[in-house]
């Protein structure tokens, strides 16, 4: 009989990821190679890649001027948010992306979206990410891959978050009307 151990009894959870990119990279070129090349880095012993959107092109939100690529990469991992986190952060600094340059334009920006144990907060991240029931370049491709998953804290799945972003409510006319 083996004395060995099994590797590890920590149960794997999902996270949905965002990927973002700007601007050129060097090496990996245009923003779409960037993500591609992201897309591969993020594969190690303790990040599983499950399935990956579309990448789509989409209007920068904010000050920045260039437009981005976007896709979502869903991924099974043992790790706790604050270590993936470190993980996201040490492949940005490899592709170059400086700190401090909040919404500038980057090369690489990976977010935690979702997390399948639902919502984490410390004074450094907060799981799910605040912005995306805003954010029509994260819900289109996290819809294409997950589209039932719902938001731990609104209920609603990506689907439905993602059909109010596209068809907003209809102004209420009673309320206009005063
Ligand atoms: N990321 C931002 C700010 N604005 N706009 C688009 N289209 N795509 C992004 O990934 C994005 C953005 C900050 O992270
Ligand atoms: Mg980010
Ligand atoms: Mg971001």
């Amino acid at each position: 009989m083996s004395s060995a151990t099994p590797p590890s009894d920590i149960p794997l959870a999902l996270y949905a990821i965002g990927l973002g990119s700007n601007r050129r990279h060097a090496r990996h070129g245009d923003p779409r190679r960037v993500l591609l090349a992201a897309l591969s880095e993020l594969e190690s012993d303790d990040i599983e890649p499950i399935d990956v959107s579309p990448i789509i092109t989409s209007d920068p939100i904010g000050p920045s001027r260039r437009r981005y690529a976007n896709t979502v990469a869903l991924v099974a991992s043992p790790l706790a948010p604050p270590a993936m986190l470190e993980r996201l952060q040490r492949i940005e600094a490899a592709f170059g992306r400086r700190t401090g340059q909040r919404w500038s334009a980057r090369t690489l920006d990976l977010d935690i979206l979702l997390w399948s144990e639902g919502a984490w907060s410390d004074g450094n991240l907060v799981v799910p990410h605040p912005a995306m029931a805003n954010r029509a370049f994260v819900l289109g491709p996290l819809r294409a891959i997950a589209p039932d998953w719902r938001h731990p804290l609104s209920a609603k799945t990506v689907r439905q978050m993602a059909a109010r972003l596209i068809r907003p409510k209809p102004v209420d006319r009673n309320a206009e009307a005063h």
